[in-house]
């Protein structure tokens, strides 16, 4: 390899006041990076309140990782690429196709209403820590062997990446050089496990190296830099120079679910330094020093955006819930004579 297997990147904290060139997005997409943003906060809000409300299941926030999850999705044409997604990046399955609605019904367990519709290139969120590397470098293979000209992006956490499926996924997707962009959300944190305790290794985008491609450390809270790198990225896998890892360096703000108290494990000054480096309100302050949109137009979408979502809520409270019979579903094309003697007891069970 003649090029760094491993490089930093500056950030754009030193953006410019007015706009200008500098930005690698037109201001139509920040705009809609910036409402993108806004909405995944505002249902980290919402469903953890409707989870205290015996409304919604077990939620994962993105809180703090907004920048990182957008800025990748965002450089994805989603008529083309496939994406695979963890289980904390909302907003870009929501970019590449998932109706809002679907994804509210899927956290309100009205999982009828959950699917991915027919033709969105999107997998389920994946709760099995890594799991979902080893179906992304395969996506990635079959685009390669159907010689068709799109991209597999995969998100994983800085845990997953600690994670057997994670050595054998990358290191098949370079011998293979599949079109795969392998998006590491690194939040500091595997719940309450910090990364010093997770790696020796100063960096995980180093990592590639071992696997014979590119890996890339950036500022995970910086939108541009997001966005570029991984354009960057797409535009090599579409040229046939394989994957790329993007560790994107970003701050989990929030708990890591809404079973967990981070105070039991966190020093509360830490949070108090990642608050001030906040991805929506560096986005803001850049929209509204730019002109894109001034301070009040930015606290009345954030208002819209609120009221739709509650709106919203209210019409899947009303769908109806899935009887028992659903969890035999979907998983195996036909059913075992045991399972369903099982399924035939549950029905039974919750008729009485
Ligand atoms: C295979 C597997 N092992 C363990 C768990 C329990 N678990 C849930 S989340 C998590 C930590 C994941 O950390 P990371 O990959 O950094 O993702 P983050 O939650 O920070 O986004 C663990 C160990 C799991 N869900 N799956
Ligand atoms: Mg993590």
């Amino acid at each position: 390899m003649t090029e760094r297997a491993f490089e930093t990147r500056p950030t754009s904290a030193r953006l410019p006041q007015r706009q200008d060139s500098l930005a690698p997005m037109a201001p139509a997409q920040i705009s809609q990076a910036l409402h993108l943003m806004i909405q995944s906060r505002a249902i980290d809000e919402l469903v953890i309140k409707l989870q205290r409300l015996k409304r919604a299941g077990t939620f994962a926030p993105v809180h703090g990782q907004e920048a990182a999850v957008v800025g990748s999705a965002m450089a994805l044409d989603p008529m083309r690429d496939w994406m695979v997604p963890a289980s904390r990046e909302n907003p870009a399955m929501i970019h590449h196709g998932l109706p809002v609605k679907n994804l509210l019904s899927l956290y309100m367990g009205r999982l009828d209403f959950a699917t991915i519709p027919m033709g969105v290139k999107l997998l389920p969120r994946q709760q099995s820590i890594g799991a979902q590397l080893p179906h992304a470098a395969g996506l990635a293979w079959a685009l390669k062997l159907r010689r068709q000209s799109a991209v597999t992006l995969v998100y994983c956490g800085d845990g997953a990446s600690s994670e057997g499926d994670f050595h054998e996924a990358l290191n098949l997707a370079g011998v293979m050089r599949v079109p795969l962009i392998i998006v590491l959300v690194n939040n500091q944190y595997a719940i309450s496990t910090p990364l010093h305790k997770q790696t020796a290794a100063p960096t995980l985008a180093m990592r590639a190296a071992g696997y014979g491609f590119r890996g890339v450390a950036i500022d995970g809270n910086d939108l541009f830099a997001v966005f570029a790198t991984t354009q960057e990225a797409v535009t090599r896998a579409l040229d046939g120079d394989g994957p790329t890892l993007i560790e994107c360096r970003t701050y989990r703000l929030g708990f890591h679910n809404t079973s967990d108290n981070p105070n039991d494990y966190r020093d509360p000054a830490e949070l108090e330094r990642a608050m001030l480096n906040d991805p929506i309100e560096r986005l803001r302050n850049y929209v509204v020093n730019t002109g894109i949109s001034s301070a009040e137009e930015v606290a009345d979408l954030t208002l819209r955006i609120k009221q739709e979502l509650f709106d919203l809520q209210r019409e899947v409270g009303e769908l109806p819930r899935p009887g028992p019979e659903f969890i035999f579903d979907h998983v195996y094309a036909q059913l075992s004579e045991r399972l369903i003697r099982q399924r035939s007891a549950a029905i039974e069970e919750n008729s009485e």
